[in-house]
């Protein structure tokens, strides 16, 4: 795979031909790469060209490196279209994937400033504080925080957050889901996140903070998610 008489850069080379491998599903999600020193030894090529080559990798996001294990090529992310306005559990599903969630807290609690701002509330109405954990097929994606006005959304249980809210919301309230306000912004883990999403100290997170709105425009929830970027991609339509 190195040809040492081309002009081409031999770590460039090797990227390439790790790329296509990749691309190619010789090499697949998961799966441990020979350390440096065995590519190097193999190739006859130094060290350091084999580190310039997995680093280029790495930085791409298809390889990863983890503390003293090795590196590994890197998980597909999933491809999520930011255009409908759907649940966590209904993403999921479309996918084919099982979605499931673990509790970390469920809380009435007094609505702070900024909740309150973005609910149309007085400071202090009781709202619901639920912190969750999103997972996919059993690895976790996603962790979130949703305030919801307790005045509104009647009846919520701990029960019903370990499935969907959105359905609870739509099919046992009646109540109609309009539209929503998102923003996304990069962020490295912090040491809560670092615990529940199981990455390491450093990860890349996108901080997704949405605002959702009944159809007749009562605000419903306010909610604040990082979503491991390493498993995440989002994209969008745009039209001219
Ligand atoms: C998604 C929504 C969140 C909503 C949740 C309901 C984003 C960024 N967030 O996670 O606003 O509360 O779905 O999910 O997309 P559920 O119906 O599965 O409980």
């Amino acid at each position: 795979m190195i040809d040492k008489q081309s002009p081409m850069p031999i770590y460039f080379q090797l990227e390439r031909s790790l790329r296509s491998q990749i691309e190619n599903n010789t090499l697949k999600p998961g799966d441990l790469l020979p350390s440096e020193r065995e590519y190097a030894e193999q190739l006859d090529i130094s060290r350091m060209t084999v580190r310039q080559a997995i680093t280029n990798l790495v930085n791409e996001g298809l390889l990863t490196r983890q503390k003293g294990r090795g590196t590994f090529v890197a998980e597909q992310k999933l491809e999520q279209k930011l255009s409908g306005l759907t649940s966590f559990t209904e993403d999921m599903k479309v996918r084919g994937m099982n979605p499931a969630n673990t509790l970390l807290s469920f809380e009435l609690v007094p609505a702070e400033t900024k909740v309150a701002e973005r609910l149309h509330l007085k400071q202090h109405t009781p709202v619901y504080e639920i912190k969750r954990i999103r997972l996919a097929d059993d690895v976790p994606m996603a962790l979130e925080t949703v305030y919801i006005s307790a005045n509104l959304v009647k009846g919520l249980t701990e029960a019903i957050t370990a499935s969907s809210l959105y359905r609870y919301i739509e099919e046992d309230l009646g109540l109609q889901i309009g539209h929503a306000v998102q923003s996304m912004e990069a962020a490295i883990v912090n040491e809560q996140e670092r615990a529940h999403l199981l990455v390491q100290k450093g990860a890349p997170v996108l901080l997704i903070e949405r605002n959702t709105f009944l159809k007749d425009g009562t605000p419903l929830e306010y909610v604040k998610s990082s979503y491991r970027a390493d498993r995440y991609k989002f994209t969008i339509d745009i039209n001219r």
